[in-house]
């Protein structure tokens, strides 16, 4: 484990390297407890430094048995090795040489789940951010691109499947039942790309013809006898290709594509030049085992991880502080060729709750980073929902503010122009100026200073005058090392709303550039005058969710439920119907605390079942709209002093409400959506499943309603239906013989089936209130349950700590207290997924003020710990900062 150094790494300091590595070649004799690795590199030093330059390589934690250049053996005053660095003191004169070094890897022993491990007996690899010198010393850094060859070994029983990146060019027996593969990858690439596979898997075979007449033989591996289950992610991968091809002109470059699940990884995938490496959750499906969300989590991380050839891979980054260059674009890349696969309306909403849930408190805390950090201690922890989620918001105002065409030219630009280097945010931006002759320099502040801006808009109509007039004020709330902000440009999309929902014309405007339905806000107030507007329009604004903003809006309740019923932009009038519910939530969260009731608590709920029954819209829309904001959201509109307690009942209040106002309109309705026919994961299937479900979920709060969700239970023919009624029960009717008896049954039914198990643990780790703590402190103790594997501890230590407001944040602290000892058990293994769950409590100063002492107090216990990581000592500290 790579214990703190205390170094800050800036990106001020970047400089090029001196030495350059042209050719990796790499032999790998594996063996669990010792695998050799034989790396021959092609050294060229930089033209200009001098020959007495040093050359100095990173490792992490290895063992050198060999050293020797152009042939001859190093001797011991010639370098300088340690398990995290070794220096070559005097490299040749010679401006180009060959450096081969040995060293020695314990795969089995690595539970860090970075460099070379072993998941259920096979061998594989993570490498990115900076594991690679966990494997040989490097210069591990994305700006050094090189050639890989690579000969894997192995006993052929034990490792019949040897894979790495690029083609495959030769293989072969060797004595004593071992075999041998070579793979060579064209592509230049840096080492954090670099991917092994070796083991015993099943195959599901496939192809795909390029747009100019290619074949590339797909592969996905998976566990032997799990062939059937990577059906989904194989379609999902061809219709990658074809996206990519027709949306960006981009084709895939090898001759073969594999994807490898494995039970054991940090993250959700990787990207690894022509050999993804997956978890295996988002890979394996059938109706039996997986959800609908499930299925459209596999759809766009396979996207995601194809995408990268492009957005990653063929054009990568400089440095790290460049990450958001690759993985804001690529999820851009994969939200939108999820809303061309599925609903694009509904598809914007659930992307807008996923940046509001994960980016917006990490903006709104101590975390808070900008989309291009300049700091940092641990890369690892840089991962995050403001480098991935809004790094791809950055990018779609980038193309609201050029247009389609303009973008697109852009982008065209980008890869002629980038192709086969290591790029900067500078440089992407600079291709769309000079594809559009647009000035971005104040827009580039998106990606240079962290915090969510805010605008307060107020509005006012003379109809003497025929005016309207917006006023609008931006402002960025100070972040940890930026308390000063800069003024952004913030293209807010807007719409003035007449009668029956038609859209108000205007004659001119003034006081901001308008175009295309987008305000463009470039200074600290603007007052936006709309002349020939005869009639007071309702205005609805950040159309699309054009700016990842939060707004300020004085807005009459009426004019709020006149758009939740007529917006024309979806995401608005779903936006206008969910800030009802949050104003609804916040004022029952305040009567459960001696305040007064909403006063359009009727309207409200009448409301929602008009929309739970307009056929007009989709069900998926529907189901969206009718689901109430969660806990957590509701705390981050109150703001400060946040006891969860008050926040629950305020919100099973409202959810009472709702059901005892439309009883009969939603029992009805969940008859009629009851599946018909075979079950298919498309959009529109699952989007009816979604509808039912939350119709359930209101139901299940009436009389009877224990007795509804355990037959929903017993007759759900597919995981969705079946996971959704058991949450129901377990949440709802905690404590129940129904909610008991379903999860015994489900238990029975799916204990040797880990990924279905994750469910269970899940499940019962969100259930409400003060008694959860004990039971998942149970579960640590269940069979299916392990320390050591990422998905487990993600499903049931990670869900209690970050999707169970009640629970976790108990008022005696206890929940804390499981939290610290437990983060500090899981970091002893792997730091990186310690690190990460501890991220649970950076909204610590959030609470009222007994639950923040005590929140504190463990915050405190992790950082007392001896030898803590870089990744976790890194987390601790800046959220108690
Ligand atoms: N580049 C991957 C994310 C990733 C990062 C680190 C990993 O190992 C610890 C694994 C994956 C992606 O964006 O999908
Ligand atoms: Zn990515």
């Amino acid at each position: 484990m790579r214990t703190d150094t205390g170094h800050v790494f800036k990106l001020e300091d970047y400089r090029p390297s001196d030495y350059l590595i042209l050719q990796t070649s790499l032999v790998f004799r594996l063996s669990p407890e010792a695998t050799r690795v034989i790396a021959t590199l092609t050294i060229e030093r930089r033209e200009g430094v001098a020959a007495s330059a040093p050359l100095v390589l990173d490792g992490d934690g290895l063992t050198l048995l060999g050293i020797a250049i152009d042939g001859r053996d190093l001797q011991p005053q010639d370098y300088a090795a340690t398990p995290d660095e070794l220096a070559v003191l005097k490299p040749p004169a010679a401006s180009r040489f060959e450096l081969v070094l040995e060293t020695e890897i314990a795969p089995a022993r690595n539970e860090a789940l970075m460099g070379l491990y072993r998941s259920s007996n096979v061998y594989c690899t993570q490498c990115e951010a900076e594991g690679f010198r966990r494997i040989t010393y490097f210069l591990d850094r994305p700006d050094i691109l090189s050639i890989y060859t690579v000969r894997i070994e192995a006993p052929h029983n034990e490792a019949p499947l040897l894979l790495s990146n690029g083609n495959p060019v030769d293989s072969g027996a060797l004595a004593d039942g071992w075999h041998y593969a070579v793979w060579h990858d064209p592509f230049p690439k840096p080492s954090y790309l670099f991917a092994l596979v070796a083991g015993a898997l099943g195959k599901v075979a496939d192809s795909f013809t390029t747009l100019s007449g290619r074949t590339v033989e797909l592969g996905i591996y998976v566990e032997p006898g799990k062939e059937r289950l990577a059906g989904y992610a194989m379609d999902a991968l061809k219709r990658s290709m074809k996206w990519d091809e027709e949306a960006f002109g981009r084709e895939y470059d090898l001759d073969v594509f594999n994807i490898v699940a494995v039970s054991d990884f940090n993250m959700g995938a990787m990207e690894n030049k022509g050999l993804n490496i997956f978890n295996d959750k988002y890979v394996l499906a059938d109706e039996e085992t997986a959800t609908d969300a499930d299925f459209a989590n596999i759809e766009a991380i396979i996207a995601h991880e194809y995408f990268h050839n492009w957005t990653g891979n063929r054009i990568t980054c400089r440095d790290w502080f460049q990450l958001c260059l690759k993985e804001g674009l690529t999820v851009y890349r994969d939200h939108e060729f999820s809303a061309d696969q599925r609903s694009r309306a509904v598809k914007r909403i659930a992307e807008v709750r996923t940046l509001r849930a994960h980016q917006f408190p990490e903006d709104q805390g101590p975390l808070a980073h900008p989309v291009r950090p300049r700091r940092y201690r641990e890369i690892n922890n840089f991962y995050t929902a403001t480098v991935y989620e809004k790094g791809s918001e950055v990018v779609r105002m980038i193309r609201t503010i050029l247009g389609a065409e303009a973008f697109r030219a852009g982008m065209d630009l980008y890869f002629e122009r980038h192709d086969g280097e290591a790029a900067t945010i500078e440089d992407f931006l600079k291709v769309f100026e000079d594809a559009s002759g647009r000035d971005l320099s104040q827009f580039a502040l998106w990606y240079h200073q962290a915090g969510t801006p805010n605008l307060t808009v107020s509005s006012s109509h003379n109809a003497r005058a025929k005016e309207f007039t917006l006023e609008i004020e931006q402002s960025v709330p100070p972040t940890p090392s930026e308390s000063r902000k800069r003024l952004m440009h913030i293209p807010l999309g807007f719409g003035l709303v007449g009668a029956g929902g038609k859209p108000v014309s205007y004659d001119d405007v003034e006081g901001a550039t308008v175009d295309n339905g987008v305000i463009h806000i470039r200074k600290r107030r603007h007052v936006v005058r709309f002349t020939g507007v005869a009639e007071r329009p309702a205005v609805s604004l950040n159309r699309g969710f054009s700016a990842p903003v939060t707004l300020s809006v004085e807005q009459k309740t009426d004019d709020q439920f006149f758009l939740a019923g007529h917006d024309s932009d979806s995401f608005s009038r779903w936006q206008a119907f969910n800030t009802l519910l949050t104003d609804a939530l916040i004022a029952a969260f305040r009567q459960v605390l001696g305040g007064k009731p909403p006063a359009f608590a009727q309207r409200l709920t009448e409301l929602a079942g008009r929309i739970a029954a307009d056929e007009t819209l989709e069900p998926a829309y529907r189901a969206l709209a009718l689901s109430l904001p969660g806990e957590a959201d509701i705390a981050r509109d109150i703001g400060k002093g946040i006891d969860p307690d008050a926040i629950l009942a305020a919100r099973e209040a409202l959810a009472l409400a709702i059901a005892r106002a439309n009883r009969e309109n939603f029992t009805g309705l969940y008859e009629r959506l009851a599946d018909k026919g075979p079950f298919s994961p498309d959009a529109a299937s699952a989007g009816r499943r979604a509808l039912r479900n939350i119709l359930l979920d209101y139901l299940a709060l009436l009389p009877e309603g224990a007795a509804l969700a355990a037959t929903h239970f017993r007759s759900a023919s597919n995981m969705t239906d079946r996971a959704a009624a058991l949450t129901v029960l377990a949440h709802r009717h905690a404590g129940s013989a129904e909610a008991q008896q379903a999860l015994a049954d489900f238990e029975a039914k799916y204990r040797n089936d880990a990924l279905v198990m994750d469910k269970w643990f899940q499940i019962q780790a969100g259930v409400p209130g003060s008694k959860t703590v004990e039971t998942v402190r149970a579960l640590t103790g269940h069979p299916a349950f392990s320390m050591a594997n990422p998905n487990r501890v993600r499903s049931l230590i990670g869900t209690f700590s970050s999707a169970n407001q009640t629970g976790f944040h108990r008022a005696d602290g206890e929940g804390y207290r499981f939290f610290a000892e437990t983060v500090l058990e899981v970091e002893k293994r792997n730091p990186q997924v310690a690190a990460r769950l501890a991220t649970a409590l950076r909204s610590w100063r959030s609470l009222e003020p007994g639950r923040q002492a005590k929140a504190r107090e463990a915050l405190l216990a992790i950082a007392a710990a001896q030898n803590l990581s870089a990744d976790l000592r890194d987390i601790v500290e800046r959220t108690l900062a």
